[in-house]
Order: C-alpha cells, then sequence, then structure tokens
C-alpha cells in the first residue's frame, strides 16, 4: 500500500494570521510528505503487508520488527498530521455541541477549564509532541500528550483533536512563544470535524 499526501481542504493562507502560509506550506509539502515518504519506503520492504497504516499503529506488535520503529515515527507522523489538518478550519465551529459538550463539561468542569487543561499539557510537552483530547476504551475523555510521533492509537485510545507542538509547527511566526501559538490555535479548531471524530 502506497500512502500519498491527504487533501487539504483550504489554501495554505486560509488559517492566518493564527498560523502563517510559509509555515502551513512547508509543514505540509515538506515535514508531512517526508513522514509519507518514509513510511511508504519501510512498507516496500513488506509487500506481504495488507493491513492499513492506521491498523498497524493500533498495533505495532503486529509490525515486522525491522520497520516497527519506521511505523511507529512515519505512520503516526502520517496519521497525526492528517488529523490535524482536518479539524483545522479557516470557519471553524468555535464549540462543542451536544453530547460531546456534554461529557467535556462533566469530565473537566467547563470549556474554559478543558482548553486550560489541553494547553497545559500542550505546554509542559518537553521536546517535540503532541498533546491530544482522546477517548478511551471505558468511553471516558482524557487529555494527553505524546512525544514525537507517538499516536495515542497505540495504546487502545481514539483521537479527536491532536496540537502538534514540534517547533516546525510554529517557530517561523511564533519562535519560542509556544503558549502564544496554542492560545491562537484555538482561532481555527473546528468543533464540528473533532464532534465527527467523536461519532465515529
Ligand atoms: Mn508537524
Amino acid at each position: 500500500m502506497t500512502y500519498t499526501l491527504p487533501k487539504l481542504n483550504y489554501a495554505f493562507d486560509a488559517l492566518e494570521p493564527y498560523i502563517d502560509a510559509q509555515t502551513m506550506e512547508i509543514h505540509y509539502t515538506k515535514h508531512h510528505q517526508a513522514y509519507i515518504d518514509k513510511l511508504n519506503e519501510a512498507l516496500s520492504k513488506h509487500p506481504e503487508i495488507t493491513s492499513d497504516v492506521e491498523d498497524l499503529v493500533k498495533d505495532l506488535a503486529s509490525v515486522p520488527e525491522d520497520i516497527r520503529i519506521a511505523v511507529l515515527n512515519h505512520g503516526g507522523g502520517y496519521l497525526n498530521h492528517k488529523l490535524f489538518w482536518e479539524i483545522m478550519s479557516a470557519n471553524p465551529q468555535k464549540e462543542p455541541t451536544g453530547k460531546l459538550a456534554e461529557l467535556i463539561d462533566t469530565t473537566f468542569g467547563d470549556f474554559k477549564a478543558f482548553k486550560t487543561a489541553f494547553a497545559a499539557a500542550a505546554i509542559s510537552r518537553f521536546g517535540s509532541g503532541w498533546a491530544w483530547l482522546v477517548v478511551n476504551p471505558d468511553e471516558t475523555l482524557e487529555i494527553l500528550s505524546t512525544a514525537n510521533q507517538d499516536n495515542p492509537i497505540s495504546d487502545e485510545k481514539t483521537t479527536l483533536l491532536g496540537l502538534d507542538v514540534w517547533e516546525h509547527a510554529y517557530y517561523l511566526k511564533y519562535q519560542n512563544r509556544r503558549a502564544e501559538y496554542i492560545e491562537n490555535w484555538w482561532n481555527v479548531v473546528d468543533w464540528k470535524s473533532v464532534e465527527e471524530n467523536f461519532v465515529q
């Protein structure tokens, strides 16, 4: 199976001023493409693999040992960025509604408290990684962060919302100001898309 860049549903400058066009273009055409190229290169060594990359990352133990780390890093990189582009929009639904909104309120207090806790997880991730809102197997919500391109689906969790806190995601515009990047990012998070992930 060969992977290609998933379609971006908006222009590189659509998320300005919160995410600048140059960062979007480099992030999508260079970084995301590089994960895909390295994923394809790894998978080409095992043409017998028919599972899709999501199933491989969910069950890393099933991946041949010689490409396991490559699937973790580059399969994760492929999936993480795919989700990241999908949950952002130039015309976002600014807050969750319905059952997801209720669950966020009962789990974290209210939407504001959720955002504070999520930002704390994103800020405190040391080095490169991601912050996540996930659903656990027992259907509870959880905020967590992962290092590198690790994806919570490897721990039986379902990802609803992910924030890239690698420096390549924000350095051109925000330099060392990760907290400001996170604060501005909320302006482009599309809760309609997050809710679709929740329903699934
Ligand atoms: Mn990235």
